[in-house]
């Protein structure tokens, strides 16, 4: 037998998983990998695109050197370099701009690729003495904005709602904009286990997706109008006093009063000159004025006059605002019939309901509103904080108990970074002249391609950094081959926690070829620009303090050497009782009550989840003529975005870009299944084979994000992609969210060497 052993490790393939992996070692070399055991097997498994990670690691495209351009930026014309020369080189290009342009003259981009602790982040706060940007998200943000503002939640992806394994005690599901089957596959089996245990599960999607196929039933909004149908929900609920007054009454912002002039609600300072501005009031029901919390039983609906004030209650205005939208008009907007309208409401009534938003309503531009709107009717029903009763957005297949680590690698005060959402590019004052790029901003990160790379075009110096000659790669200086997650110097690369356990993510194999682990590159360059005094713990050290220092009683008893004498899983010290957030059902808002008023927002008239028309996928917006179809790019199931885009077995079940639509769609422009059709809109355009599917109803068509340039005919996804900024997102919470799906083009057939 050769030199055989098998090593455990966690998948940091960002559909989130993070599966534990059994990989086989033969000769130093990775030959096989299969699920390692999870210390709840309801976490354990694989999927098929881990299967392949052999043939990802040992790729022929793996990038086999540093490299250095040589012809203009774009021609992808490179020379080898060792690698000193490339570190020295962008050691001498950082410290040349630092000098002349200060630390927000370099920027650093990052992957969401493979989660790991190295992400240069440490380098990014210490560059220039601190100060550099931060080219950050841009994605999955705005559905969190909209339950931040309501349930004063701060998460990201699982943390709002109950954990996966509550979702048996609920009556009703609704996954919203979700597709788990094809996105979240360790998840999916508590979906279909709620479905099992008698709960209807509601797949909310434009597309008939491989989750609609497996639920109860399929409701189907057109892209980017679900904003129509919550508002049409709540409607129904208040209507037909489905509502929990007395939850409504005590935990929500509904009986406060607001200032018809201002927008803002009434606080006691607005009435006295010693009056708390932090007082917010109520009517009672003598008409007296009242601190909300006081008074039994609050006035939930009314205008009143307040000493020199009109005021009406907030629930009043929600009123006022659903009112707008009776099931009739939600059928005309969204095109789903008005009976449908009124049986969702009530079914979701009943409850115990959970909500689980996807990542599908998250690209609009006005997502954060969505959002709302099912926070509000969650708190109005009462369908919060108790057994199968939750709202939050789901994905991502992680469990939902928040577990604080140790302290991570300290960094002195100076230490910062000045963040710059992706979508912003070149809209800010921050004098960036270098972008260091882990992974592929260009294809990835940022919609309206042609934008980014007129961006990158005008900058002095763009490094990137990935495992695979990607787009971004032809537009930089410097180009270094990473080794993956998988390939490591140190026996110890991370940590994990998810599904109630804590999990070590280990070094399975040495560098593939030439290339370096993510750490070592951060550690090098750090020590040639003066710093690497802040890089002297190994990845061993930083985790041992993350698992060893923890002072959560979940993590008690665990430690670093524990783990590693027991295969890397243990599970936390958590009950066994599935996790209900908001339990208390005291929500971290300012009032400390479900807010789905903002008052901030007044001016800008959205201190009400509001409806607002003026966003691309809507049928009323003004290229719709032109450009008749909204194209989603569901993310798919064969890669994680572009990871996987070259392995040999998922190649052949999906080997190239697919523009998905409907077959009358495809008739009424001369198209056949497996014709090339361009699709096209004022920002770009994008080639691709067709595939007819009814799966999409007409109007609707899905070129799923992730492919590599190099695999389409002509253009690129990115190239049509809309890179609209959301002011209200901006004003409150300094950045926003990419609008990807809000998209609309025309398709026609493509004839070989049209322009
Ligand atoms: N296999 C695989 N898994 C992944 C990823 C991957 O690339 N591949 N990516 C990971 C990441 S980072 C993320 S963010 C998640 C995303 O995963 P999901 O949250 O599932 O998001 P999407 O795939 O974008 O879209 C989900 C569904 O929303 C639908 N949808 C589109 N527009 C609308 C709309 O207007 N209204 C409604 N109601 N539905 C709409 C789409 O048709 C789709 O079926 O997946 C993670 N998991
Ligand atoms: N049009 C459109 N664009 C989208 C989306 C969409 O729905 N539509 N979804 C968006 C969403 S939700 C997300 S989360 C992003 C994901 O965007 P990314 O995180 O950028 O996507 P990936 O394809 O996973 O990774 C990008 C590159 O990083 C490299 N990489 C992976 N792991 C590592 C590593 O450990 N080290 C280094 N150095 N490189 C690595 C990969 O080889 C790949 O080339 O995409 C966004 N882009
Ligand atoms: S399902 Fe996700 S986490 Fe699990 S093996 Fe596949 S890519 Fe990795
Ligand atoms: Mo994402």
């Amino acid at each position: 037998m050769s030199n055989q052993r098998v090593v455990n490790t966690v998948c940091a393939h960002n559909c989130g998983g993070r599966s534990p992996l059994a990989c086989t070692v033969r000769d130093d070399r990775l030959v096989r990998v299969e699920p390692a055991a999870h210390p709840d097997p309801r976490y354990q498994g694989l999927c098929v695109r881990c299967l392949t990670l052999p043939q990802w690691v040992y790729a022929e495209d793996r990038i086999a050197s540093p490299m250095r351009r040589t012809g203009p930026r774009g021609s992808g014309e490179f020379e080898r370099v060792s690698w000193d020369e490339a570190l020295d080189e962008i050691a001498e290009r950082f410290t040349g701009l630092v000098d002349a342009h200060g630390a927000q003259s370099i920027a650093f981009s990052r992957t969401s690729g493979s989660s790991q602790l190295a992400n240069y982040s440490r380098l990014a706060a210490l560059i220039g003495g601190g100060g550099s940007a931060n080219f950050f998200g841009g994605v999955d943000m705005a559905v969190h904005m909209g339950l931040n503002n309501v349930l004063g939640f701060k998460g990201m992806f699982g943390q709002a709602a109950n954990e996966w394994t509550d979702r048996t005690r609920a009556k009703v599901y609704l996954v919203w904009g979700n597709n788990p089957a094809e996105t979240s596959m360790t998840s999916m089996r508590f979906l279909l286990d709620a479905r099992d245990a008698g709960a209807r599960v509601v797949v909310i999607d434009p597309r008939y997706s491989a989750t609609a196929m497996h639920a109860s039933w399929w409701v189907a909004p057109r892209p980017g109008t679900d904003l129509a149908l919550a508002l049409g929900l709540l409607h129904v609920l208040i209507h037909e006093h489905l509502i929990d007054v007395g939850f409504t009454e005590k935990h929500t912002i509904a009986p406060l009063l607001v200032r018809d002039d201002t927008g803002r609600l009434l606080r006691a300072s607005d009435l006295s000159a010693h009056g708390s501005s932090s007082e917010y009031l109520a009517m009672d029901a003598s008409g007296t004025t009242t601190s909300p919390d006081a008074v039994r039983k609050p006035r939930l609906e009314g205008r009143f006059q307040v000493g020199s004030h009109q005021v009406s209650t907030a629930f009043t205005l929600l009123k006022g605002l659903v009112d707008k939208f009776p099931p009739d008009r939600v059928q005309a907007i969204t095109g789903i019939a008005e009976d449908d309208v009124v049986e969702l409401a009530r079914l979701y009534a009943a409850g115990p309901s959970t909500i689980g938003f996807g990542y599908g309503v998250d690209r609009y531009l006005h997502a954060e509103l969505l959002t709302r709107a099912g926070a509000t009717m969650a708190t109005l029903t009462g369908n919060i904080g108790r057994p199968g009763a939750g709202v939050g957005v789901q994905s991502h297949g992680i469990g939902t108990r928040e577990v604080a680590l140790g302290p991570g690698p300290q960094l002195p005060d100076w230490a910062s970074t000045e963040s710059i959402p992706n979508i912003e590019v070149g809209t800010r004052k921050l004098p960036v002249r270098a972008l260091f790029c882990q992974g592929d901003w260009l294809n990835q990160r940022m919609a309206d391609m042609q934008r980014a790379r007129d961006y990158l075009t005008g900058l002095d110096f763009v490094v990137t950094v990935d495992h695979f000659w990607q787009t971004t790669a032809d537009w930089s200086d410097i180009v270094l081959p990473a080794s993956t997650f998988l390939e490591g110097t140190e026996p110890v690369r991370d940590v994990a926690v998810a599904g109630n356990s804590v999990m070590l993510r280990q070094t399975v194999i040495p560098p593939v070829g030439d290339s370096r682990p993510d750490s070592d590159i951060e550690k090098a360059l750090a020590q040639r620009l003066g710093l690497g005094g802040y890089f002297e713990d190994s990845i061993q050290d930083i985790v041992r303090t993350l698992i060893d220092g923890a002072q959560d009683p979940a993590m008690s008893g665990i430690t670093l050497d524990g783990l590693l004498a027991t295969g890397g899983a243990a599970p936390l010290k958590v009950p066994q009782t599935p996790n209900v957030q908001y339990a208390d059902l005291r929500f971290p808002t300012r009032t400390g009550r479900a807010e789905f008023y903002v008052e901030e927002l007044a001016p800008l008239g959205e201190a009400l989840p509001i409806y607002r028309e003026d966003h691309e996928a809507l049928p009323a917006h003004r290229t719709a003529q032109q450009y008749p179809l909204v194209l989603m790019q569901a993310h798919a199931r064969q890669r994680a975005h572009s990871t996987f885009f070259n392995t040999r077995w998922t190649l052949e079940v999906w080997p190239e870009p697919l523009l998905e639509m409907n077959p009358e769609d495809a008739a009424a422009r001369g198209l056949e299944d497996g014709d090339l059709a361009e699709a096209f809109n004022s920002r770009g355009h994008v080639v691709a084979k067709v595939a007819v599917s009814a799966d999409y109803p007409p109007g609707t068509a899905n070129l799923a994000e992730g492919w590599k340039q190099q695999q389409y005919v002509a253009g690129n996804v990115q190239a049509v992609t809309n890179g609209n900024i959301n002011a209200a997102q901006t004003q409150l919470w300094g950045h926003a969210n990419i609008p990807f799906y809000d998209t609309r083009v025309e398709v026609r057939p493509w004839q070989e060497g049209t322009q």
